[in-house]
């Protein structure tokens, strides 16, 4: 087999979920509920009135789902942690029995030869803060530490590679800005103090980590590349905007100790000024970035998009369910971009992977799955490109491991390597994750294939 794809030694190879996609039984063994449980619902905000109620019942099916990825090879599991398990009131009282799950999870996954990588926050905040104000009460510095203090405690040790946050742009975005994600506001004054309190609350919990961790912390982002759509001076402007929005807005303060300029001129009046001690707080020194990569945007000036001024323009070009291009140039693209703005930090893929339609019966024991195949393959080759350009990216966690609740979208969109019946919890390995496997085994090199 060609060794032209070979990865370096020691790559991560794994796949991703999280908490309310997958779990089900929200409730189960004392836990609080999450701004997630409430928002399925408030009728007309998830498709089809679908509920994580259920979902991939991996709440009760975790040892053969961990068996599963045994029998798949991988090396790794990026999941995370419903806080309102932990602490179901989301500060204050501990609840043992919601710990217990992620105790058992993690021992099998450590049984099985799995490496954990355990993320805190993965959008289901417990109600009973939301009640409080979320992520618009400064105070949750202190209850996001609070909580993050609870799972060093139990876990670092066994748990080695942490994340604070994933993708606060989408938590602002979709929670405060937009409203199609919990908590389901739509307010442009709210979004830069929830942009800003997220900050601070890794800020928080990475320096508690500090005092209580041994191994590494990073944040995980979504980044999307823009490109202008012409070389016009509105375009140009623009881009800078989308830019600064998307992919600068929480990497510049955390590794430089400001926002971009361009967000003033996006958020106008409703941005503010912040003390100069919380930039302190938020430029902790992490150990590495995760980075989620679905897609590029090419981008142009529109006056009618609120706020930012900014559309992606359609391209001839394949686009996945979610409505997203498929571009693995703009992983390459981006990677290089983060080694050269921020000083080649180590980057983790934390997600990456595309929702297609696929046939709904299984025919033998795989099920064919030929645009994420071909996405799967060209993206790993984009990343082995970045990586012969210099970029130090030390591991790839697929999205995901698991069909599951595609939050807003509900169980329409399936971004799985697994399949998952929905009436019978039947899995099925598509052919990515055949493919995957054997990209696994041989650290790559059948990407060559
Ligand atoms: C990520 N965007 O969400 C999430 O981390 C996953 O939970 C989710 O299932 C997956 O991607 C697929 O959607 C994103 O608009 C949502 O750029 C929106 C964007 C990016 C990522």
């Amino acid at each position: 087999m060609s060794q032209a794809f070979e990865f370096p030694k020691g790559f991560l190879w794994g796949s991703a979920t999280s908490a309310y996609q997958i779990e089900g039984s929200p409730l189960a063994d004392g836990a609080g509920q999450s701004i997630w449980h409430r928002f399925v619902r408030t009728p007309g905000m998830v498709r089809d009135g679908d509920t994580g109620d259920i979902a991939c019942d991996h709440y009760r099916r975790y040892k053969d789902d961990v068996r599963l990825m045994r029998d798949l090879g991988l090396k790794a599991y990026r999941f995370s942690v419903a806080w309102a398990r932990v602490l179901p009131e989301g500060k204050g009282r501990v609840n043992p029995g919601g710990l217990a799950f992620y105790d058992r999870l993690v021992d099998t996954l450590l049984e099985n030869g799995i490496e954990p990588l355990l993320t805190l926050y993965h959008w289901d905040l417990p109600a009973a803060l939301d009640d409080r104000g979320g992520w618009l009460n400064p105070d949750i510095a202190h209850w996001f530490a609070e909580y993050a203090s609870v799972m060093y405690r139990t876990f670092d040790g066994r748990v080695k590679k942490w994340a604070t946050l994933n993708e606060p742009w989408v938590v602002t975005d979709g929670g405060y800005l937009h409203g199609a994600l919990a908590p389901g506001h739509r307010n442009r004054f709210e979004a830069p103090i929830a942009t800003h309190h997220l900050l601070r609350s890794h800020g928080a919990a990475v320096q508690a980590y500090r005092a209580e961790g041994k191994h590494e912390i990073g944040l995980v982002v979504n980044l999307e590349p823009k490109y202008a759509a012409s070389e016009s001076a509105e375009d140009l402007a623009a881009v800078h905007r989308a830019d600064a929005y998307m992919n600068r807005q929480y990497l510049d303060p955390v590794f430089f100790g400001r926002y971009p300029d361009e967000l003033k001129e996006v958020f106008g009046e409703a941005w503010p000024d912040w003390p100069a001690e919380d930039f302190e707080l938020i430029r902790q020194p992490l150990d590495y970035i995760g980075f989620n990569y679905y897609t590029r945007s090419v981008t142009r000036h529109d006056e009618q998009s609120w706020p930012l001024k900014a559309s992606p323009v359609r391209q001839h070009a394949t686009y996945t369910e979610t409505g997203w291009e498929v571009f693995p140039q703009g992983l390459t693209d981006t990677l290089v971009w983060l080694r050269d703005r921020y000083g080649n930090p180590p980057v983790y893929i934390t997600e990456n992977g595309s929702a297609f339609y696929d046939p709904p019966v299984a025919e033998g024991d795989t099920l064919d799955d030929p645009l994420r195949v071909d996405y799967l393959r060209k993206h790993l080759r984009a990343i082995h490109a970045a990586i012969g350009m210099g970029c130090d990216v030390r591991g790839y966690m697929a999205w995901s491991l698991l069909d599951n609740l595609e939050w807003s979208l509900g169980f329409s969109k399936r971004f799985g390597i697994v399949h998952v019946d929905f009436r019978t919890q039947k899995r099925t390995p598509k052919r990515s994750a055949r493919l995957y496997s054997r990209i696994v085994e041989s650290n790559g090199r059948a990407l060559a294939e």
